[in-house]
């Protein structure tokens, strides 16, 4: 069997979404890859285009990991968003290519089930407190036992995860990027007392989770986790910067609250340190942006040997294979944590069927042959390309902060 078309398909049905079609020599057999990233859409689609579909013309479909390898360690070049989400979209499609052949759901080639359904999370911001306890109590309405909140911070312009008062936060603008302003002190004061409003209003059973967004300096991120222990948080996620691993040390002596990093980060190497060290309690990199569900393995594997659970990136900028990826990954680990969700608006769902459904709090996987994905290609090019970018981020003093 050989692989005789390698499509991409850039589509924006609400945001833009890079997709990949492997197209095989056996008649109607093809896989289908998620390749999006998020702002950077066109740098994939041209990396997959112009660089690394002419190399898979001609292999064998079936070879995964020597493709992998291929295309990792044999072009030299290596590593960081753009390429490790052209190889995720490559990946899924091929994962998906072999379940078809296989007649089999991805979750089943992966060791079969070690669950049902993926316990899931859902988004909840608010401008102020009663806003997110609103939200909240919606969420817990719809089935979900673990809720992350977000609110907006009196002083800061523009917080993350709350725009519009909703969890929309993340949402790409078109025309230039937005400029947001954002204070450390006004944050560290506000996000304690929204916690403790939570547990006095919606009681202790919910588990709740925040995302710093990788914003603070170690002791700040150490004051946070330890002011927020009483609360107790199934866990703090990205306090801090991807690059300071070693302040990951600081926080963690500080206190007993759960610590969950790793949607920036692209090869297992990234994780590493962090999981070697027990500084972390939750691994959550992107699928999407780590070279898809073979890496993905490895790096759950490597969680598994040191009590590190996973938590997947699962927004709404990386489209429904990757979403089908990650719950396929969920119920067949022994250490799966907890799984992040968006609920797709229509035209996505259109244009990409075959998101994991939602049910009583969890994400159930597809029982089709692979991913149980596809791409609807008249849909898609309904939908044409948006350029659009996540905002950016200043302190009072104008000066550039992690966004
Ligand atoms: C999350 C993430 C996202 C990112 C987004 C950037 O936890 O879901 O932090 O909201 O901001 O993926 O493109
Ligand atoms: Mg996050």
């Amino acid at each position: 069997m050989k692989i005789t078309e390698v499509r991409v398909i850039v589509t924006c049905p609400g945001r833009n979404y890079v997709l990949v079609k492997i197209v095989t020599d056996e008649p109607g057999l093809y896989g289908v890859g998620d390749a999006t990233l998020n702002g950077r859409e066109l740098a994939v689609a041209s990396a997959l285009q112009e660089h690394i579909a002419p190399l898979l013309i001609g292999r064998d479909p079936d070879r995964i990991e020597d493709t992998w390898q291929y295309l990792f360690r044999g072009a030299y070049w290596r590593g960081g968003p753009v390429l490790m989400t052209a190889l995720a979209g490559v990946d899924l499609a091929l994962w998906d290519i072999k379940g078809k052949r296989a007649g089999l759901p991805l979750y089943s080639l992966l060791g079969g089930k070690t669950r049902e359904g993926a316990l899931a999370y859902t988004h909840v911001g608010g401008r102020d407190f009663a806003e997110v306890e609103d939200g909240v109590r919606a969420a817990m309405a719809r089935g979900f036992r673990v809720v992350r909140v977000q609110v907006a911070v009196p002083g800061n312009r523009g917080t993350y995860g709350v725009a519009a008062g909703s969890a929309k936060g993340d949402f790409p603008r078109e025309g230039l990027p937005p400029e947001e302003v954002w204070e450390p002190s006004p944050y560290l004061r506000t996000i304690p007392r929204l916690l403790a409003h939570l547990r006095e209003t919606v009681g202790e059973e919910l588990e709740l989770l925040h995302d710093v967004h990788e914003r603070l300096n170690p002791v700040q991120a150490a004051r946070l986790a330890k002011e927020l222990e009483p609360y107790h948080l199934f866990f703090l996620e990205d306090p801090l910067r991807p690059e300071h691993k070693e302040s990951f040390r600081l926080v963690r002596a500080a206190s007993a609250t759960p610590l969950a990093m790793g949607e920036l980060f692209h090869t297992r190497w990234d994780c590493l340190p962090l999981i070697q060290e027990q500084l972390i309690d939750f691994i959550r990199c992107d699928i999407g942006h780590l070279g898809g569900v073979t890496e993905a393995r490895k790096v759950a594997a490597l969680a598994e040997t040191f009590q590190v659970q996973t938590a997947w990136h699962g927004p709404g900028d990386i489209a429904p294979p990757t979403h089908a990826a990650n719950v396929h990954l969920d119920v067949s680990l022994p250490n799966f944590g907890v799984q992040e969700m968006v609920f797709f608006p229509e035209a996505v769902h259109e244009v990409i069927p075959g998101a994991p459904e939602y049910r009583d709090g969890a994400l159930w996987p597809s029982e089709s042959p692979g991913l149980g994905c596809d791409i609807n290609e008249e849909a898609a090019a309904k939908y044409p390309y948006r350029r659009a970018y996540l905002p950016t981020t200043r302190r009072a003093d104008g000066s550039v902060h992690d966004w």
